[in-house]
C-alpha cells in the first residue's frame, strides 16, 4: 500500500467521528442539548475529577479550565477515532466495533446524567448511524482505491489509464471528505443556533422593585485607579460552576417548584415569579475556591423575590434542617435552613445590575444567600427548592467532602499596586476591597515592610452583606517593599494570618505583595 494510505484510514476514522458528533449535536439541540456526546463525556469527566485536581485546575487555569477540558476530550476522542480508522485498514469490522464502543460510552453517559430525560439516548443513536455510515462508506472507498493501485488490478500499473484512475479516485475521496466536513460543520452550527433559540433574555423586561434602592454612591475607583469598582460589571463578574456550556433555559416551560417538608407544594412559572413583590439588594458573592488575594469575588445589585415569601406560601414543616436547591441540570446545593431563616436577605434573584440574569449567572433564576460561599447558597439555573434533611440528601459538593455550612471568612485584598509591579516613587495609594459578608467590615489595616498596622480609609458603606473599598495614601520610597493587608469585622474579629487552603471551607491568611519602587 502507498504511504499515504495510513493517513487516509486515520482520516476516515476522524472524519466519520466528526460527522457522527455533529449530527448528534444537531439532534441534541432539538431534544436535550446536554445529551450532546461531547458535553455528556465532558460533564462526566468534571463530576469524576478528584477534588485536589479540580482545585489545581481552578487555581492554575482559572476560567480557562473548561475550554482546556473540552479540548482534551475532543483531542482524546479524535485520537481514538484515528486509531479506529487505522485498525480498519486490517479489519473494517474491528475498526467499526471500536467506534461503536466510543459512541456507546457517550450514550451511556448521556443517559445516566442526573437530569437526563427519555430522549437522552437519541443523539448517541444518531451518532452511531451517521458515524458508522460515513465510516463504512469511507473504508469501502479506500479499499477500492488501493485495489485500483494494486498490481493485480486493472488497468496495469504505470499505464496512463492507471494513473488517471488513481487520480480520479483520490479526487473523489477528497471531494467526499470535503463534503462530509462541510455538512458536519453546518449540522453543528445549526445545532448551536437552535440551542440558543427561544424567548431571548435580551427581550425580557423585568418589573421594578416594590421599593427600589437609591443608586450606589460614587466608589473609590473614581479617584484611585486600580481599586475594584464598587459594583462589579456583570460581564466582569467571576463565573464558577461545573458546567461545560451553561444551560440555556426555555423560560416558557421553566418552573420553580418548592416541595419536600411543606404544607403544600408550590409551582411557579417565570411570570408568576415576576408578579410577586420584588426587592433589590446589594450583595457580594464569594467562591470557596478563592485563594487569599484572589479574584473569585464580585459585588452586584440583585433583584428578586425574598425566599421567605416563597417559604411562607409553601409552609415549612418541622422536620427539615436543610434547603436543597436543584438546578435544571441536576446540580444540587444544600443550604442550612437555620441560615436561610435567620432574617438575612436570601433572594430568588431574577435580575443582576438592572438586567435579567445572564445565562452565565443563572438565568432565569438563582438563589443568592448573603454570608455563605456560593457552593452552599447561590444555586444558578434554579428549578427546585426541597425542604429536607442532611441525613436524607447530600448535595453535589457535600458528597465530595466540602463543608456543609460555610460562612464566608473575613478577607482583604490588595488591588493596587499589583503584585510584583514596579511603580514610580512618590505619592500613591495602596488600595483594594475587603469583605466579611453578613458581619460587615469595621476596619482595614495595612502593614508595610513588617512595620506597625496602619488604619486604611474606607470607601462608602453599602451594608454588611457588601464588600468595602479601602485605601491608604503612601509616599512610596525607592526600593523593594512588602505590603500586607488585613480586615477586622464589625464584631471585632481580626482576619487571621493562619493559612488555610480553600478545601473544605474556604481559604484564610493575610495577603502580602512585593512592590518595587524605582
Ligand atoms: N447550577 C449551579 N449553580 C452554582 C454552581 C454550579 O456549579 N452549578 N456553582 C456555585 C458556586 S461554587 C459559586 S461560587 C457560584 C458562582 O456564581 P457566579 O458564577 O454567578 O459568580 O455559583 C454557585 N451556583
Ligand atoms: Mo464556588
Amino acid at each position: 500500500m502507498e504511504p499515504s494510505s495510513r493517513t487516509s484510514y486515520a482520516a476516515a476514522g476522524v472524519l466519520s467521528t466528526l460527522a457522527g458528533v455533529a449530527a448528534a449535536h444537531l439532534v441534541a439541540a432539538l431534544v436535550d442539548p446536554a445529551a450532546s456526546p461531547v458535553l455528556a463525556v465532558g460533564s462526566t469527566v468534571i463530576d469524576l475529577t478528584p477534588t485536589p485536581l479540580k482545585e489545581w485546575a481552578v487555581r492554575e487555569l482559572g476560567t480557562a479550565d473548561k475550554p482546556v477540558l473540552l479540548a482534551s476530550v475532543a483531542l482524546g476522542t479524535l485520537a481514538f477515532a484515528g486509531g479506529a480508522g487505522l485498525l480498519a485498514r486490517r479489519s473494517a469490522r474491528a475498526g467499526a466495533a471500536l467506534l461503536l464502543a466510543l459512541v456507546a460510552l457517550a450514550g451511556v453517559l448521556a443517559v445516566t446524567r442526573p437530569a437526563a430525560g427519555p430522549a437522552a439516548a437519541l443523539p448517541a443513536a444518531v451518532a452511531a448511524l451517521v458515524g458508522l455510515g460515513v465510516f463504512t462508506l469511507a473504508i469501502t472507498r479506500l479499499r477500492d482505491a488501493s485495489r485500483a493501485n494494486d498490481p493485480s488490478g486493472t488497468p496495469a500499473p504505470g499505464t496512463p489509464e492507471a494513473v488517471l484512475a488513481a487520480r480520479a479516485s483520490r479526487r473523489s475521496l477528497l471531494i467526499g471528505a470535503g463534503a462530509v466536513t462541510a455538512l458536519s460543520a453546518a449540522a453543528a452550527a445549526t445545532g448551536h443556533w437552535l440551542a440558543g433559540a427561544g424567548r431571548r433574555i435580551a427581550d425580557i423586561v423585568l418589573p421594578r422593585a416594590a421599593d427600589p434602592l437609591p443608586p450606589l454612591p460614587a466608589g473609590l475607583e473614581d479617584d484611585h485607579a486600580g481599586i475594584s469598582s464598587l459594583q462589579t460589571k456583570t460581564d466582569r463578574f467571576y463565573r464558577v460552576d461545573t458546567n461545560l456550556v451553561v444551560p440555556r433555559v426555555d423560560v416558557d416551560s421553566w418552573r420553580l417548584t418548592i416541595d419536600g417538608d411543606v404544607r403544600q407544594k408550590v409551582e411557579l412559572t417565570y411570570d408568576d415569579l415576576l408578579a410577586m413583590p420584588l426587592v433589590e439588594r446589594d450583595i457580594t458573592l464569594t467562591c470557596v475556591s478563592n485563594e487569599v488575594g484572589g479574584k473569585y469575588v464580585g459585588a452586584a445589585r440583585w433583584l428578586g423575590v425574598p425566599l421567605e415569601d416563597l417559604l411562607d406560601r409553601a409552609g415549612v414543616g418541622t422536620k427539615a434542617d436543610q434547603l436543597l436547591s436543584t438546578a435544571v441540570d441536576g446540580f444540587t446545593i444544600s443550604t442550612p435552613l437555620d441560615v436561610v431563616r435567620d432574617g438575612r436577605d436570601v433572594l430568588i434573584a431574577v435580575g443582576m445590575n438592572g438586567e435579567p440574569l445572564p445565562a452565565d449567572h443563572g438565568f432565569p433564576a438563582r438563589l443568592v444567600t448573603p454570608g455563605v460561599y456560593g457552593f452552599v447558597g447561590a444555586t444558578k439555573w434554579l428549578t427546585r427548592l426541597t425542604l429536607t434533611t442532611y441525613a436524607a440528601k447530600r448535595a453535589y459538593w457535600t458528597k465530595r467532602g466540602w463543608a456543609t455550612d460555610a460562612p464566608i471568612k473575613v478577607s482583604a485584598r490588595i488591588d493596587t499596586p499589583r503584585p510584583l509591579s514596579t511603580i514610580e516613587p512618590g505619592k500613591t495609594v495602596i488600595g483594594g476591597v475587603a469583605w466579611a459578608q453578613h458581619r460587615g467590615i469595621r476596619r482595614v489595616e495595612v502593614r508595610i515592610n513588617g512595620g506597625a498596622w496602619q488604619v486604611a480609609r474606607l470607601g462608602p458603606d453599602v451594608g454588611v452583606d457588601y464588600w468595602r473599598q479601602w485605601y491608604l495614601p503612601w509616599d512610596a520610597p525607592t526600593g523593594r517593599h512588602l505590603v500586607a493587608v488585613r480586615a477586622v469585622t464589625l464584631d471585632g474579629d481580626v482576619q487571621t494570618a493562619v493559612r488555610a487552603t480553600p478545601f473544605p471551607d474556604g481559604s484564610s491568611g493575610v495577603q502580602e505583595v512585593v512592590v518595587t519602587v524605582a
